[in-house]
């Protein structure tokens, strides 16, 4: 091959190759917005409960999760993310405990002390999630880690709420003798909330059975609808409670209420509360139902 031949190939060979890394640079960034939700969380321990959480770490990827492993001389970088898990109690070796004892009150450090003793506490701090999972040892440390790793992915992926936000509620008879309330927010639910997280948020359904505003409770909790009855569904402690079963999807909750439970036909609101801030769906007035179950009007 000619010196010619060789300046030619070796510029076809850079060309190609700085081609190939301005498209692997484009198709990363699509793929970021594809995935803006993909969930990070940090993840604080010593190396011997790092050592142990093997199978906690594969489960957590397994279900998409990024997690960047840190040590307690590093945490410093990370302690303003928003999802941070921290292994170990307040006796955690190698600087771990001490990070520990700045999240749990004394009363939570001696409880993870005593025997058998473990729990995931969770946390909240400005824009901030912040899991700690700890036992009496660090075999109770596993264990924990085997008993919460369901919420750690089920809760904020699926069910973390940004979620004050309700796009619009529906309540439709299911059958003759359930009815379903449906309340849609605006987005996919993030891992960790974009905006003001706020790890107490509750639904309420109030109704006014007797379709009497004089009676029950009035004010502008119950946009004066004079309720007689009210459920709840609350986010607390990365979960779901209510008395009622209900069912989940990336951006809807629907509860299910038995007809016997309320009347054939009733007025009602439903209520969004996160901290101070409060939304009335609807914000004016309130909706009516009314069962299949009576004639036509
Ligand atoms: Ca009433």
């Amino acid at each position: 091959m000619g010196e010619f031949m060789k300046k030619l190939s070796f510029t076809i060979c850079v060309l190609a190759l700085s081609s190939l890394l301005v498209q692997s640079m484009f198709l990363s960034t699509v793929n970021a917005q594809q995935y803006p939700e993909k969930p990070k969380i940090v993840v604080l321990a010593s190396s011997i409960d790092f050592g142990l959480a093997i199978d906690f770490f594969r489960f957590l990827r397994d279900k998409g999760v990024e997690l960047i492993h840190t040590d307690a001389s590093n945490f410093d970088k990370y302690k303003e993310e928003n999802f941070i898990i921290i292994l170990g109690g307040p006796d955690a070796y190698e600087g771990v405990g001490e990070i520990v004892r700045e999240y749990l009150t004394v009363e939570e450090q001696n409880w993870l002390r005593q025997e058998d003793n473990r729990k995931m506490f969770v946390k909240t701090k400005d824009r901030q999630l912040i899991c700690i999972i700890a036992g009496s040892d660090r075999d109770m440390t596993k264990k924990a880690e085997e008993e919460n790793q369901e919420k750690i992915v089920g809760a904020p992926i699926k069910a973390f709420p940004d979620f004050a936000d309700i796009v619009r509620v529906t309540v439709a008879p299911q059958g003759l003798e359930i009815v379903v309330f449906t309340i849609q927010t605006a987005d996919k639910i993030p891992i960790v909330p974009s905006t003001d997280p706020n790890f107490d948020l509750s639904y309420t359904i109030a109704f006014d059975l007797d379709k009497n505003s004089a009676t029950g409770k009035t004010g502008p909790l119950y946009n004066d609808i004079g309720a007689d009855k009210e459920i709840s569904l609350e986010f607390k402690d990365l979960g779901w409670k209510s008395d009622y079963s209900w069912e989940i999807s990336e951006n809807t909750v629907a509860v299910k209420i038995p007809i016997d439970d309320l009347s054939l036909s009733f007025d009602w609101i439903v209520r969004s509360q996160r901290g101070n801030n409060m939304d009335i769906i609807p914000s004016e007035g309130h909706s009516s139902f009314r069962s299949p179950k009576l004639p036509p009007w």
